[in-house]
């Protein structure tokens, strides 16, 4: 059953969830690596408190976000897979290079999610500058990699309710 929420931005009852019954991937953008390694490192770190198995934990790096959408292609193909969470940031420049790549990405997250009828998880930050982008990874404004985790989990569970 649905749960009633409080508000719109009532998210604890999510972090209630368990992961102990699910195998994750994850995939890691390189680009912009040390703000990137902080998203894996909270969202690694979540499924674990949360009790996923180190086993159940696959996780892959790709050059950079444009090519999240193969690396969540190929996770997939491993049907013991129950959700990937693709982890990236793409920071703003003087080229249309962040148009570009923010919206392939939020269509190839969406694609491959719906070929495979699987959560994949859209851990992308996209940020005006260097300092947004910390403030995310870690930073003031929290590890948008650990709600990454969070919404894989959440996903998971829903999915296999369903099945
Ligand atoms: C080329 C590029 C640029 C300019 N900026 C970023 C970025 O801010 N974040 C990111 O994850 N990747 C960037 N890339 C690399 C592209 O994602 C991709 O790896 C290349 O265009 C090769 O397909």
């Amino acid at each position: 059953m649905a749960t009633h929420l409080k508000s719109l931005s009532d998210f604890t009852h999510l972090k209630a969830y368990s992961a102990e019954a699910f195998t994750f991937g994850i995939v890691v953008a390189q680009w912009n690596a040390a703000v990137t390694g902080s998203l894996y490192d909270g969202a690694y770190q979540l499924l674990l408190d949360k009790g996923a198995k180190q086993d159940n934990i696959k996780t892959i790096q790709v050059p950079g976000s444009f090519e999240l959408t193969s690396g969540a292609d190929i996770l997939l193909q491993d049907a013991s897979i129950d959700a990937v969470i693709c982890l990236g940031c793409v920071i703003q420049g003087e080229t249309r290079h962040f148009d570009f790549i923010c919206n392939a990405v939020a269509n190839g997250i969406t694609n491959v999610s719906l070929k495979y009828s699987k959560p994949v998880i859209f851990g992308v930050l996209t940020t005006d500058n260097q300092q947004q982008a910390e403030d995310r990874a870690g930073g003031i404004h929290g590890n948008k990699g650990e709600e990454a985790a969070i919404t894989a989990i959440q996903m998971a569970k829903i999915s296999s309710d369903l099945i």
